[in-house]
This record gives C-alpha cells, structure tokens and sequence, in this order.
C-alpha cells in the first residue's frame, strides 16, 4: 500500500512529517498479508540477514550487532512534562530537550532506507480493551516481528476510520546509508551512546533510536503495551500488567483464569505453557507476558492478551522445560541469535540434545567446532544467553481456545512470585485485596552470581515485576493499585496469591521440584477461588492445611512439604526490616499509607505470635 491509501488523516500527516525528517528512498504502508511477510523475509535473506533453516519451514534466524543484543534500560527515558511524574526508578530527561537531541538524531537517518507504516492492533481487532498503534520504523525485521507479535495492516486500517485514536510509535536503526552503500548482511544499529528508548505519556507518543532489538524496536511489546498502556491506565480506571494469562480447568470441567506477575528469570513463559502433573486437571494459555484488564458490567476483572506471539528467551528452552514452547517454535518462527548447526537447524544451551554435525555457527557467526556439553562456559555460549525466538501464539498446543476472545476471560486469581531461597513459603493467600497489593509491592528475587555489581544474597525487589516497565511513578502506580479494589465489591475482586517455587535446603538443593509440578500449587489456588475448606489463617496470610497440596507420585517427602509451608517468622522480620528500611523509601513520600499500615500489621501479628 501508499501512503495514499490511507485515509486517517492525523496518521497520513504524522508519516509525511516524518518521512520529511528522515528522509526515507521509498515510503511503504504494511497491509499484514502473508505476502508481504514473505516477500520481506526473502529480501532480508537474499541480502544475507537471515538464514532460511532448512529443518524448520519458514523459519529464518538473524544474528543482530553484539552491542545490540537486549532491552537497554539505561538508554530507556521517561519524559513526561514533571520530573515527579516519572519517579526515582525511571529515566527522565526534560521533553523538549530529548526531543531536540532525538531530532537532530532522526535527520536524514532513513537515507537509503524504507521508511515502513505498521497500522498495528494491541488485543484483538475490535475489543473493548484493544488499543490501536501505528509503528513506523526504518526495519523491514521489525515488520516482520511485529506481523508476529500483533495484529497488523488493513483491517487495522480499516478499525481505526478517519479519526481513531492510535499511539505513535517511531522507529529507526539509526543507520542511514550513503548512495551506493549497503548493510552487507550486516545488523543495523547505532552505537550505545545514540540509542534511546523514550516515552512522551502526556502525548501517547513513543520514540526510538538507535537498536534494532527486541523490545527497543517492536514498540508494541514493552513500549506502548506496558509504559505507555500503564498511563492509559491510571487515566482509564483498568490494569496494564506484566502478567501471564492461564486458564486452568478442573476434574469437574470448571473454569477459571489467573494471571501471575514474575520478575525476569522466574521461568514465566514455562509456566504459562504448563503441561500439569495432577491427574485430572488442564491447564491452557492464553497469554506468556502481558495482560491488560477492565472492569466488567458484572463488576468483575476481564482480561484480554494484548500480543498474538511469543518473544521467548530460547536458550534452557527444552521439551522437558516447556514442551509447548518447543512444538510453538517448529514452524513460521523467527529466531534472533541462537547457534546454527551443520544440518541447518538453530541450536542453544540446554536445548535438551546436542548438535548434529560437526560444527557450529555461534551467535556471532564464527564456525566453531560442535559442542560435546549442554551448557557452555559464560561468555563463551554458541546462543547469546537473550537469544529470542518470535512465534504465533495460536501455533501453541495450549493455546486456549478463547485466548482471543474480544471480551476478555474473567480473572480469579493474581499469583505473584520471585526467586528466594528462603523465607517466602511456596504458598501463600493474601489477608485481602490491600494485603495482595502490599505482596506485589515487595517481590523480587535474590541476587544470584549472575549480577555482578549488586551484593549475592540481597533481594533485588521488582515490584509486580514492573519496575523496568511502568510509565509513571511507582508510589502513583501502587496507589492505583489501592483505588482499583474499591471499584468493586470484594468477592468479585481476584484473589492475590505470593508462590516461590525456588526454595532450597541447607546444601543448596532446590526443595519443590517446579515446572510442571507447580500445577500441584494452581490446583490448591483453584479450589481457594471456590472457598474450599482448604487453608489455615497465619500471620502471613492463609496457608495450605496439612493435606490440601496433592503430592502423590511426587519425591518430596512430608517433612520438607511442612518446611516449604511453614511461616518462618525470623526470616519475615528481616524481610519487614529490609522493606521499611531499604525498599519503600525508594518511593518517597508516594508510598501510600495502605502499604505502611499492611508493613505494620505484618510486624505486629508475627511479634503477637
Ligand atoms: O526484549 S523484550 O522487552 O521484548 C523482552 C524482555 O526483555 O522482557
Ligand atoms: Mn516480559
């Protein structure tokens, strides 16, 4: 399509303002067929970006710059009009001023380029909760992840009419090239220094620059469906989470939805394709990482999965880790610098079997010889360790047949979670909703050896695992949480939940066996939901009664099932003292008084004990 195909004006206006900027050969406007897709792919494969894979059809794999290899948080700004509003945990930088930085930046910088419009709908064409986005971006990789990871082209055209509203979203590499020149099948990108991931919230406006990776370049994803949905949010009265999606059947046929915020590194994406070990039960996706959520007629919490793909982290990614993820990935899949192995398929650490051949091609494309381990010594892996792969949701087994239901499914459950070794048990229900916030408020997981620069031991809290993704201040972001369960009337509030499936004993040895076992928790979840006689009321909150987790077929002994749901009291005052003393004041005086007053009652129901 042309530009004059379009008939919104704001939109038309908006590419032609910015095609004057950056200068773009040629302007293009994505209608979302299949034939664009592969005729993009192909050109990307015949200039020698991607690499066809012979044993996985329409399938292709790029290896990106190694200075472009993740989401770039200290190139991530939060340029509302107030300082205040963006808070201590986020970048800021006055507007007018990244602006003109940006602007300077975006002058001439689609040169030999083609500038590309991707009409783009977050959630189902048509919901209630959907919103719609227009990407224009310099990156014809970009086009095609995005053709994934949402819904794309005329028919969003189409829904948006002359004057629907839509989020901007500005794109480029950050790489323009001079007459005659090419990028040799060479990644695009700029150096650190030139790129910026930047969020205008007052003007629903995203602009990037200067990677061509993951989340700083498919602005659908973090960009818009989190920091600039969570504003909408706040402003809307609803919820823009970093949330899983799952339904859960029961023996009985019953129905019911959770969603579950993890930090990074939780194996979300494992359990949102869970395949569940107690006899009987079913558990099915509906979304792996985002979820946004409105009130009901009925008053109760609807969620919808604002992305129609994955964008997984591929290495540890194995039929015994997540099987359903592996059969996802078979076909129509994009994969972003995993190894490539001499029969022409992707290869990563822990994939679950070694490579065929003799050598292989590692993520920088160097030929080395074939692996005769799993696991490779840090800084020496044949997949960068954020090594992604893109897949349509709907090629998942579990998909849910539902999952993309303009009205969304209704929401039982929040699970909140983190990875600590100790203290939190392996389950637990909030007192009620201002409890549940306080939990989300303080999860995190414990500093392993993999983070250098902060101490091993310490809890790195990521609160509702949105601290690298909200787009205004935390302490307004957890007030919103306060004033979101005085919408409704408590029973039709989800109930909130805090599971840690990583404790370990004395010697180091994880106690619960997690993944698919964690069904065995989902299940006593479910029958929470329905009020069973199931729980014991503690200090924390309501526990397992003895019994109620099935463990059958299980090697977990009883003793160390007690354990894992045990309140361990002087643990949870450390955790009270590290809260007050290190955690909140983070947060200033925005902390509101509902958490302060749940951090106290805590405190004072387990020195009563
Ligand atoms: O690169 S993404 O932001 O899409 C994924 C992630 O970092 O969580
Ligand atoms: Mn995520």
């Amino acid at each position: 399509m042309e530009i004059n195909d379009i008939k919104h004006k704001k939109i038309k206006a908006w590419v032609e303002e910015t095609a004057a900027i950056c200068r773009p050969d040629a302007i293009y406007v994505c209608d979302g067929s299949q034939a664009e897709y592969d005729r993009l792919m192909d050109e990307m494969i015949k200039s020698g970006l991607g690499t066809p894979l012979k044993k996985r059809p329409s399938s292709v794999l790029f290896r990106s710059d190694p200075s472009d290899v993740a989401r770039v948080e200290d190139r991530t700004y939060i340029a509302s009009a107030k300082e205040e509003d963006a808070g201590p945990t986020n970048h800021w930088i006055d507007p007018n001023e990244l602006k003109k930085i940006m602007s300077g930046l975006y002058t001439d910088s689609m040169k030999g380029r083609t500038l590309y419009v991707i009409p783009f709908s977050m959630g189902p064409i048509g919901s209630q909760i959907s919103k719609n986005g227009i990407e224009i971006t310099d990156s014809a990789y970009v086009v095609c992840n995005m053709h994934i990871m949402t819904r794309v082209g005329t028919k969003v055209l189409e829904n948006l009419g002359e004057d629907g509203e839509f989020v901007k979203c500005l794109h480029s590499v950050g790489k323009p090239l001079a007459s005659g020149q090419a990028d040799n099948g060479t990644w695009p990108c700029a150096d650190m220094e030139h790129k910026y991931i930047s969020h205008f919230p007052e003007e629903r406006l995203i602009w990037s620059y200067g990677s061509g990776y993951g989340g700083n370049a498919l602005l659908g994803k973090k960009c818009f469906a989190l920091r600039i949905a969570s504003v909408l949010a706040r402003d809307e009265g609803w919820l823009a989470e970093h949330m899983l999606i799952l339904k859960i059947t029961n023996p009985k046929g019953e129905v019911k939805y959770i969603t579950g915020a993890f930090p990074s590194a939780c194996g979300k994406t494992n359990l949102a394709m869970l395949i569940p070990t107690v006899p009987g039960w079913k558990v099915e996706t509906i979304g792996d990482d985002i979820a946004w959520m409105k009130f009901g007629k009925d008053g109760r919490l609807y969620a919808i999965n604002p992305e129609a793909g994955f964008f997984g982290v591929a290495p540890e990614t194995s039929d015994s880790s997540n099987k359903n993820a592996m059969e996802s990935i078979k076909q129509n899949t994009i994969f972003t610098n995993c190894g490539l192995s001499d029969d022409g398929d992707i290869w990563w650490e822990k994939i679950g079997y070694l490579p065929k051949g003799e050598s292989v091609i590692d993520w920088h494309g160097k030929k080395r010889p074939a692996p005769l381990k799993e696991s490779s010594p840090k800084g020496e892996e044949i997949a960068h360790p954020n090594a992604r792969f893109t897949a349509p949701a709907k090629q998942c087994p579990s998909i849910a047949s539902e999952w993309e239901d303009p009205a969304g499914v209704p929401i039982s459950a929040f699970l909140f979670g983190g990875r600590r070794p100790s203290t939190i048990p392996l389950v637990h229900q909030s007192r009620n909703w201002n409890h549940g916030v306080f939990i989300g408020s303080i999860i995190g997981s414990e500093v392993t050896a993999a983070v250098i620069s902060d101490k091993i031991g310490q809890v790195r809290r990521d609160p509702f695992a949105m601290l690298p993704f909200c787009g205004y201040h935390m302490g307004d972001y957890f007030k919103h949480w306060i004033e979101t369960g005085k919408k409704t009337t408590p029973d039709k509030l989800p109930k909130i939940f805090y599971v840690n499936w990583f404790r370990k004993d004395k010697e180091g040895n994880f106690m619960w066996p997690g993944y698919k076992d964690n069904s065995r928790i989902l299940a006593w979840v479910f029958d929470r939901c329905n009020e069973a006689d199931n729980a014991v009321e503690t200090e924390i909150g309501f526990m397992p009664k003895p019994g109620s987790i099935n463990i059958d077929g299980l090697d977990v002994k009883p003793e160390v099932l007690k354990e894992l749901l045990e309140v361990d009291r002087e643990g949870w005052k450390k955790e009270i003292q590290d809260v007050r003393e290190n955690h909140y004041p983070k947060f200033g005086n925005k902390i509101p008084k509902e958490l302060t007053e749940e951090l106290s009652a805590l405190e004072a129901r387990l020195s009563k004990a």
